[in-house]
């Protein structure tokens, strides 16, 4: 087996992992004058509760080119894979540090990917890459994930649509629900990375059976399946039953959002990442 290096940025809500060869690299969140990076040390739960009592202005930035430089450092063979560039500079940046790591190492091989997506499809996607890894050959990666990149989706639904409106994330109608009281949006990943709201939803109940409409509306059948979620096991463990009620063989498996999918999916948030 190769020894390829695989790196994903923060918005995956994974942590780096030696066994698979992972390395996570973290996403910034500005809170006023105070700098998070959404890494390993960070308390989530704790960083939640700093977003609302904070009043100055709040935003994220995207890994720089350094993080990307330390991550590469050392490999022949590497794969990046990031958030969706629809929403983020994330993935440019990654290109512009791999061209400067490329003119270091001129016989390294470097795969960048844009997940078009956040959160748990990304996890999906880093399963299959662990998989292609050991299976495949280099060269036929690319194609291999695109391939079943075409057959995951990202779902949401989102109590408040705050952080995503104030940093310009979000189209004007879609920020427009983010006036309503106790209203949640369903969204989707959409073919170009950006958010695309599919409905609305008043409590709980409705949201998971909504968001379970939606996943059989996109051919969902069995799949596996991420809940990630902020602050709301509750809703993701309604969720799990209700997929499995249907799929007794489906596996799910329910994760939190790490910092930067906590910032902008907010108290509340599901994302549900899933193959068809
Ligand atoms: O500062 C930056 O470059 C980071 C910007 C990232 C913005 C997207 C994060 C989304 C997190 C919110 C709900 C899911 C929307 C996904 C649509 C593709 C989670």
């Amino acid at each position: 087996m190769e020894e390829i290096k695989l790196i994903v940025d923060s918005s995956s809500n994974l942590k780096s992992d030696s066994k698979s060869n992972l390395i996570v690299v973290p996403l910034t969140i500005n809170l006023g004058n105070q700098t998070f990076l959404d890494n390993d040390q960070m308390d989530y739960s704790a960083f939640l509760d700093k977003i609302y009592e904070n009043k100055e202005k709040l935003g994220t930035s995207c890994p720089n080119l350094q993080e990307w430089l330390d991550a590469l450092a050392g490999s022949k063979k590497a794969i990046i894979l990031t958030v969706t560039s629809g929403l983020s500079g994330t993935y440019s940046s990654a290109k512009q540090a791999v061209e400067i790591y490329q003119e270091e190492n001129p016989d390294s091989e470097v795969l960048v990917l844009d997940s078009k997506s956040a959160g748990p499809e990304l996890k999906l996607l880093v399963d299959k890459l662990i998989e292609l890894i050991q299976n495949t050959s280099f060269a036929s990666i690319s194609e291999s994930i695109k391939a079943y990149q075409a057959n995951t989706h990202l779902l949401f639904s989102l109590e408040s649509l705050h952080n995503l409106a104030v940093n310009g994330r979000i189209s004007s109608a879609a920020a427009r629900i983010a006036g309503m009281l106790h209203i949640r949006m369903i969204g989707e990943a959409s073919a170009e990375g950006t958010l695309e709201p599919l409905g609305k939803a008043r409590g709980s109940k409705k949201t998971v059976l909504e968001l379970f409409k939606n996943m059989e509306k996109q051919n969902y059948s069995g799949g596996k399946v991420y809940i990630d979620h902020v602050d709301n096991l509750k809703d993701a463990k309604s969720l799990k039953e209700k997929i499995t009620e249907k799929y007794p063989e489906a596996q799910i498996e329910i994760g939190i959002c790490h910092g930067l999918c906590s910032f902008y999916a907010e108290k509340g948030g599901l994302m549900v990442g899933f193959e068809n």
